[in-house]
C-alpha cells in the first residue's frame, strides 16, 4: 500500500490531466493474473470519452495499470469546464445542485467502489477509487462521500459553471407558464440531457478495469443516483472474461444490471457484440408498460460498451446512431454502434 500521502499526490497529478504512475495495491502485478498469451490492449467507451481512450491506451502501453490509466482518461473530462456531462460544468438536479456518481472495478485484485450523490469534487472516479483503495466499504454517498474526499485530500470546488446555471434557469422558468419566472424571448429549447462516461481496458497480459463517471439526469430530482455508481449495473469487471458498462436512462439499466449482464453473456462464449445486444434485449423486456410506444419500442435509450478478455470490443444501443470510442493499435477513433431499432422506429410521446 501507498501511504496517504502518496495517494494524495498522485491524485492530484491525475486530477491535472497528467501521466500517472501505478498507484495504490491497484498498481501491483497480479500473480494469480491468468496471463492470456492472445491479449491486445484495448479501450473501449461512450463516444465522449475520445480523448480519453488515447490517453489511457498510451499509459496502458506504457506499462501503465489499466484502472489507473483509464481513470486518467476520465479524468480530462471530468476536468473540462466546457462539458456537461460529467464533473466541472456537469448539468444540475432540480435544485441547480450539481450532485455527481461515478464507480470503478480492478479486475486483478477483484477490487471495487463508489461514491453516490458527492457535491463539489470534480473527479468522483478518483474518489471511487480511494473509497477502494482505502477502505473496507464499496459505495459512499451524499455529505458523507464529499467529507471522505476532503479528507483524503481533494479539494472542494463550486462545480456549476455560469453556462450549466444558465441552462437551468432556463429549464426552471420554462417549467411552468403560469409561475412568476419569465421566459427569455432568446431562449432557445433546454433539452432534458443526460450524459456519462464509461470506459474499460485490458492490456497485454490480459488484465482489465472499469470505470464510470457522471453527473446524471439533468434536472433530476436531488438525491437521485442512477447506475454509474451501482456495481453491476454501471459498469461491472471480471478478469476473466471482460469488463461491460453503460450509459443512458440509467433506472433501465438497474432494472438489467447491464454492466454485469454483459459480462455474463461474454462470460457463456459470446461476443461482445453479441453480448451488448442480448443484454439490450433484456432491457427491452424489462421495461414497464408507461416507457413502451404502442409499436412495442422503447420511448427510452441505453447503450452498454464491452471489451472481452482477449481485446476484442463493442458498443450497443437500443437505437441507432450513437458511436463509441476505441482506442488500440490502431489508434483512437469512433465507430458505430450495433444497434436493436432504427430511428424510424422509435415512439414518438403524446
Ligand atoms: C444516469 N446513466 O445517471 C446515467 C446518465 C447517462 O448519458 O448515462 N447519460 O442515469
Amino acid at each position: 500500500m501507498i501511504t496517504r500521502r502518496e495517494f494524495v499526490a498522485t491524485s492530484a497529478t491525475a486530477a491535472a490531466g497528467l501521466a500517472i504512475g501505478p498507484s495504490g495495491a491497484a498498481a501491483a502485478p497480479s500473480p494469480t493474473s491468468p496471463v492470456s498469451r492472445f491479449a491486445r490492449p484495448c479501450v473501449v467507451a461512450s463516444s465522449n470519452g475520445i480523448r480519453g481512450v488515447k490517453v489511457a491506451y498510451d499509459q496502458i502501453v506504457a506499462g501503465t495499470d489499466t484502472l489507473d490509466a483509464i481513470i486518467a482518461g476520465v479524468n480530462i473530462t471530468e476536468l473540462d469546464p466546457d462539458d456537461q456531462s460529467v464533473g466541472l460544468g456537469g448539468l444540475p438536479n432540480e435544485e441547480g445542485v450539481v450532485q455527481l456518481d461515478a464507480s470503478c472495478m480492478h479486475g486483478p485484485t477483484k477490487r471495487a467502489g463508489a461514491v453516490g450523490c458527492i457535491e463539489d469534487i470534480a473527479t468522483p472516479s478518483l474518489v471511487a477509487k480511494a473509497v477502494m483503495d482505502y477502505t473496507d466499504h464499496i459505495m459512499l454517498v451524499g455529505d458523507d462521500a464529499r467529507r471522505f474526499a476532503i479528507s483524503m485530500g481533494f479539494t472542494p470546488q463550486n462545480l456549476l459553471t455560469e453556462k450549466s446555471r444558465q441552462d437551468w434557469l432556463r429549464w426552471k422558468a420554462r417549467l411552468n407558464p403560469n409561475d412568476f419566472w419569465l421566459d427569455h424571448d432568446d431562449d432557445v429549447q433546454i433539452r432534458f440531457t443526460t450524459g456519462t462516461i464509461n470506459m474499460n481496458a485490458v492490456n497485454a497480459t490480459g488484465d482489465i478495469s472499469s470505470v464510470t463517471t457522471t453527473s446524471g439526469m439533468a434536472w433530476k430530482v436531488p438525491g437521485r443516483v442512477g447506475d454509474s455508481p451501482i456495481v453491476g449495473a454501471g459498469q461491472y469487471c471480471d478478469n476473466t472474461v471482460g469488463a461491460a458498462g453503460s450509459t443512458g436512462r440509467g433506472e433501465s439499466n438497474i432494472m438489467t444490471c447491464g454492466g454485469f449482464l454483459c459480462v455474463e453473456f461474454m462470460r457463456q462464449g459470446l461476443g461482445p457484440e453479441q453480448a451488448v445486444l442480448k443484454a439490450l434485449e433484456r432491457v427491452v423486456a424489462t421495461t414497464q408498460a408507461r416507457l413502451m410506444g404502442s409499436n412495442g419500442r422503447p420511448f427510452v435509450d441505453l447503450q452498454f460498451y464491452a471489451v472481452s478478455k482477449d481485446g476484442r470490443y463493442a458498443g450497443g444501443s437500443l437505437y441507432e446512431g450513437p458511436g463509441f470510442a476505441v482506442c488500440d493499435e490502431r489508434g483512437a477513433r469512433i465507430e458505430p454502434c450495433v444497434y436493436l431499432y432504427r430511428q424510424n422506429e422509435r415512439p414518438r410521446r403524446g
